[in-house]
């Protein structure tokens, strides 16, 4: 499986900004790693414009129907998107989402064939009390659906206290958790799980990106605030 980074633009992006997409792909045009930008609904269909792989932040786990200003996973591959997050931690914090609502709208982007990043991770408090890897475990076993496969689904490892914060784990902590969640994964998809690709998220930049991707189990990153501008995110990717 070939490596994975992936941006996350959030709440940004108008098309004065799309021009950052035609400069990374200019700087990449034959990319040894798989590039996905996931951004706004309303600029997919012109991102995908510039060759990128791209992504929705986000879909509903029904296909249509009477859902006032959500999108439905077909509708983000109607838009040229060939991937999904569902899971981050801002959508679980800011619209109530559980691991089975998650694991909803994940089997309904497989439906859709669109490749998930299904993130997870654990609170500041949850970290300080130990329990990172409590947590993780119960939120893979019970977000990430049966039937999960390499090719269909890939895990980002997000600490809530590291996005957007500027604090990242150690690199000592970042292999200990990915390899524990490598582990966990391996038992329960067996050779699906040994290659399912793994990624770090929270706080990645130009300056720290090369020691964590040389971390064991680290198949990439899920990147925010950096994805923004090509001169932030092309070190990124030329690190992995
Ligand atoms: C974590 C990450 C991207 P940032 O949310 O998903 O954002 O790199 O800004 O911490």
């Amino acid at each position: 499986m070939r490596k994975l980074i992936a941006g996350n633009w959030k709440m940004n992006g108008t098309a004065a900004d799309l021009g950052e997409l035609r400069t990374l792909a200019q700087q990449h045009p034959d990319p040894s790693v798989d590039i996905v930008i996931c951004g706004p609904a309303t600029l997919l269909s012109r991102m995908a414009e510039t060759g990128l792989m791209i992504g929705g932040e986000d879909c509903h786990p029904a296909a249509s129907g009477a859902h006032t200003g959500d999108i439905s996973a077909p509708m983000l591959a109607d838009a040229g998107a060939s991937h999904v997050i569902t899971g981050h931690s801002e959508r679980r914090s800011d619209h109530g989402e559980d691991d089975a609502l998650i694991a909803a709208k994940t089997q309904a982007a497989w439906a859709a064939d669109l490749h998930v990043i299904l993130c997870i991770g654990e609170s500041e408090a949850q970290y300080r009390a130990g329990k990172t890897l409590d947590v993780l475990r119960r939120q893979l076993d019970h977000s990430v659906p049966d039937g999960a496969t390499a090719a269909t689904t890939t895990i980002a490892y997000e600490p809530i206290w590291a996005i957007g914060t500027g604090l990242t784990p150690t690199p000592q902590e970042i292999a200990d958790v990915h390899s524990a969640l490598r582990a966990h994964l391996t038992a329960r998809f067996g050779e699906d799980g040994a290659q399912m690709r793994l990624l770090y998220g929270g706080s990645v930049k130009a300056s720290n990106a090369a020691d964590i991707f040389a971390l064991d189990h680290v198949d990439g990153a899920l990147v925010g605030g950096a994805s923004l501008k090509a001169a932030d995110f092309s070190p990124i990717i030329t690190a992995l």
